[in-house]
């Protein structure tokens, strides 16, 4: 009885361990998103040359990054294009896709022959593109400079 108790404790402790990692995780990547997407807005000197565009003026609170050698086809295969690769936000926010490449590139929907969900042209190094979504849906989206380029934005 007394060992079961034991291994019960030791069995909670380590559950409790896993859960407290990937809650620490979660809002590391989250303070990481908003530490530097307060930096593009606050740092002129590093983006003073970024060139805004976009479909709202205001400030964005998920940040999409695209990733350095994208360009270079392979980074795919682990969906390392667009970082992260998927991404969950909530109705109503903004999206911040930042390039971190030294080519240009865009971001546009797939299946939209019009382009009238990403109007944007390309996103030029470390330039930003910034997107509101105002209604539920998943958005998987493409660099058509670059097909193999691939992400996906569930809104909910
Ligand atoms: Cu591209």
């Amino acid at each position: 009885m007394k060992n079961f108790i034991v291994s019960s404790i030791i069995v909670a402790s380590i559950l409790i361990f896993f859960a407290a990692t990937l809650f620490t995780e979660e809002s590391e990547t989250q303070n990481s998103d908003h530490v530097l997407i307060n930096s593009i807005y606050s740092e002129k000197e590093i983006f003073s040359e970024a060139r805004y565009s976009g479909n709202t003026d205001e400030k964005a609170q998920q940040l999409i990054i695209i990733a350095e050698n994208s360009w270079e086809q392979g980074c795919e295969v682990d969906n390392l294009c667009f970082l992260p690769y998927e991404k969950i936000i909530n109705v109503g926010e903004t999206v911040l896709f930042l390039n971190q490449d030294e080519f240009e590139h865009n971001v546009r929907l797939r299946g939209d022959p019009n382009y009238l969900h990403f109007p944007t042209d390309v996103i030029k190094q470390n330039e930003y593109f910034v997107y509101k979504f105002n209604e539920p849906g998943k958005f998987e989206y493409h660099c058509t400079l670059h097909p193999w380029m691939e992400g996906v934005i569930i809104i909910r």
